[in-house]
Order: structure tokens, then sequence, then C-alpha cells
């Protein structure tokens, strides 16, 4: 009998956290944050005009225009493994698609809300697919909901403008809605991660917040969830609601307590904007080196065209990032930033005995402050030659003539101890 009771908590508990290796709620954070680097996916019918999904509506996309794309809404060149391929060989870990953004408008068929993709010509189940795309090639699948809804009519302002409430809105009753929607997002698609959006809203409390993020923990205590569930952005702390922050389209600062990640556009628009301005390949390896280098993840965002393809520059842009992780990767992957706080010269990484000086700029000589009560056993190009360096008052290090990679060169210092518990030093170089 005890043997039964014991197999069957067993069975339950492995059954309930099926989807993730984590051991623990904790352990599910900690690999979270180890991957980090992520795509953001921001598609959805709003693409057939070209302007942003969540804030066009009633401005340069008429509300009844905006509301009626889904009918023509058909990417008939949608590849979910064309996609994660992509987001593979980018070098990223993780793949957010937006379900349902502000619009209301669900990429999976729904059984609870009508306003989704069983409705458009394409009829296709995209979440699905790429959760399937994503599972075959081995990277984790999330997914991004947000708590706006300017379809439903239980929600209660219609708008991004604040002009147009719907009186007749109740948020207990869209709450309701929102509680369903997930069950069978959990249940059907099985994500790792839940990335919400809207906490700002007027009408959204910290208590609905506190209710959904329970709601999923209940189905599933592996999923990890963003902290734009509750009101509190800024923290975390007793009164937020989520696991880790959020900054927008900005590298947050160096965090040793809190997990975060940042969200950052390639171009400059979420959804496909033509001729968008895409940001060089500096730019997006900085990007994601300064992110690593304050002890955070980068959630890169690309927006698909309208026929379901990503921008061919952009798959291309994606693809020179991940060359350059298949040679750097391993001071990126499974680090912490730090010791240093990141500069424009250089940001770092640690791991082990090791820290990891990505530096940006060619320089003669790399000056690093005093780390006390450690000796550097040696300082070399990552996967190339050793380098002079003298550690009287501070370390110096002299660099290459040339650097071997123009966007960011790696050294590796090895050190006698752990790096990973030394305190952060600010400084500019
Ligand atoms: O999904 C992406 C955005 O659509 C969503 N969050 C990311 C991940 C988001 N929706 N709203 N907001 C973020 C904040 C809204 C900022 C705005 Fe504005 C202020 C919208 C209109 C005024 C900034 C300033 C953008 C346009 C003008």
């Amino acid at each position: 009998m005890r043997r039964l009771i014991i197999f069957l908590c067993l069975f339950t508990i492995s059954s309930a956290f099926a989807q993730s290796d984590a051991k623990t709620p904790a352990a599910a954070i900690d690999a979270f944050m180890d991957k980090r680097f992520g795509m953001f996916v921001h598609f959805g019918p709003v693409t057939l005009r070209g302007t942003e999904i969540g804030w066009s509506r009633n401005k340069e996309v008429s509300q009844a225009d905006y509301d009626s794309l889904y009918r023509e809404f058909n990417p008939v060149l949608f590849d979910a493994d064309k996609w994660v391929k992509t987001a593979k060989d980018a070098g990223m870990k993780y793949l957010v698609i937006t379900a349902k953004h502000h619009d209301g408008f669900l990429l999976w068929p729904s059984a609870v809300s009508a306003y989704n993709i069983s409705r458009t010509p394409f009829k296709k189940d995209m979440v699905g697919l790429l959760a399937k795309a994503c599972k075959k090639q081995g990277i984790s699948f999330c997914i991004y909901m947000t708590v706006l809804d300017w379809h439903d009519p239980d929600y209660p302002i219609h708008s991004p403008h604040d002009s147009l409430r719907n009186v007749k809105g109740s948020m207990p009753r869209f709450v309701n809605t929102m509680k369903s929607e997930l069950t069978e997002l959990i249940t059907r698609y099985k994500p790792d991660m839940l990335w919400f959006d809207g906490y700002w809203e007027k009408p959204w409390t910290n208590e609905f917040g506190r209710e959904i993020y329970q709601h999923i923990k209940k189905l599933d205590a592996r999923i990890v969830i963003n902290n734009r569930l509750g009101k509190e952005s800024e923290k975390l702390n007793e009164n937020s609601v989520g696991d880790f922050l959020t900054p927008e389209q900005r590298i947050g600062n160096i965090n040793m307590l809190e997990p975060w990640e940042s969200c950052i556009t390639i171009c400059n628009q979420w959804a496909w904007k033509p001729n968008d301005q895409m940001k060089s390949l500096k730019e997006c390896i900085q990007t994601l080196v300064k992110t690593a280098g304050g002890n955070g993840n980068l959630l890169f965002n690309v927006g698909p065209m309208m026929d379901g393809r990503i921008e061919q520059r952009q798959v291309d842009r994606l693809n020179e990032m991940g060359s350059w992780l298949k040679r750097y990767g391993q001071a990126i992957y499974g680090t912490k930033g730090g010791p240093y706080a990141p500069n424009d010269v250089y940001a770092a990484t640690r791991k082990g005995n090791y820290i990891f000086i990505h530096v940006f700029k060619q320089i003669d000589v790399l000056k690093l402050p005093a780390l006390n009560g450690t000796t550097v056993k040696s300082v070399k190009v990552l996967g190339g030659s050793a380098l002079r360096f003298t550690q009287a008052d501070g370390l110096q290090v002299t660099m290459p003539g040339k650097l071997p990679n123009d966007n960011c060169t790696v050294i590796a210092i090895q050190i006698n101890g752990n790096a990973e518990k030394l305190p952060v030093i600010k400084q500019l170089q």
C-alpha cells in the first residue's frame, strides 16, 4: 500500500512538472536565466498594415479597419520550423510568441474566444505549430499574453487612448475569460515561460495579477512568469507579482539580486514595418553582451512580414549574431554578469574561476580595477593566444595590435578562486 502511495505521489509530481527539466520553481528561474538570449515574435493581423500592433488602432489605422484585418490574415509562407531554425541559428535558446496582443486576437483556435485564427483564411494553429517546432529543435517555448483586450466586450477600455470607455465592461468577468484562455494555452502547448504585458492599465489591479499568477502556478508550478502581471514594474518585492523584471527597449542596469530580461527590437517597431531601420551587427552584439554583462537576458524581437516570413536581412543579421556566439558563446550562456559593470569599452561576465572581458573597441592596454584578495593566473584571448599582463595596481593587459573581432573580442582572465561571488565594481572606463 505504502509503495502504491509513493508511486502515485511521484507520478503526480512528475506529470505536473513534465515540460521542464528543472526540479523546483526556483530552479526553473535559474534555468531560464542561464539561457541568456531569446527571440520575441510580434505577429498578427495588423502586420497587413505595417503599423505598430500596440498603438496604431484608432490612430494610423481606423478602428473598423484594424478590427476587420483578421478576415484577410493569410500568412501563406509561414513555416514554424523556419522561424525556430532562425532563432536556433542565432544562438537563441527560447522563443516567445504574441499568442494574444492588445488587439485581443488569438493566434490559436480557442474554444473560449471566437476572435481567433480559425476564423481567418489561414485557419492553422500558429501557436501549436510553433510549440511543436520548438520542441523538435530543442528551443524553450514561451507565450506572450497581455491583460489589455480591445475586442472583448467585458474589457473596460476599448482604445489605447483612454477616451473610449466601455461602460458595460467588467474586469472580474474578463479575468475569468483570461483564466480560461490561459488554461487552454498551458494544457495544450506547455509553455516554459509566460510573458505578460499591460500592468499600467487603470482597471488592472495587483489582486487580479495575483489571482492569475496563482491560477498559472496551480496548473504548472514550473512556469516562469514576468513581472508585468502586477502593478509594480521596477522592483521585485513583496508587492510585486512575477519572477523577473522586464525593462523595455533599454538595457537593464546591472543587478545580481533580481532576475531581469530586456526586450529590445531588431528594428524600431515591434510588429513588421516596411523599410524599418535595422540595428547594425555591432549594435546587436553589444546589446546582447551588455545585457549579459548586467546579469540579464536579452529577448530580441522580430516582426515577421504579412506573408509569414521573417525579412531576409533580419535572418542574415541574426545568423551573424549566431556566428559570433559560436565562437564566444561560452562567455555568455550560463554566466553571471560582472564583476565590472558594463561601460562603453567593455562588459564583463564570469563563470567559475574565469572573468570574461568583452572588449568593444581597439585599445592598447585594458585597465581593470583591482579585485581585492584575488590573484590573476592567466590572461588570454578566448580561443586564442596568451596576453601579457601586470597586476601591481589593478590589472593591466597588453591587448593584441588588431582585435580578432571588430564588434567584440572576449578576453578570458583566470583567477585563483571563484569569480562568481565577487562584489560588483562600477566604474567608467
Ligand atoms: O508588445 C510590445 C509593445 O506593444 C508593448 N510592450 C512591448 C513588449 C507595449 N504596449 N504599450 N506599451 C508597451 C507602452 C505604451 C507606450 C505608449 Fe506610446 C505611450 C504608447 C502610446 C503612448 C511610446 C510613446 C509609444 C508611442 C508613443
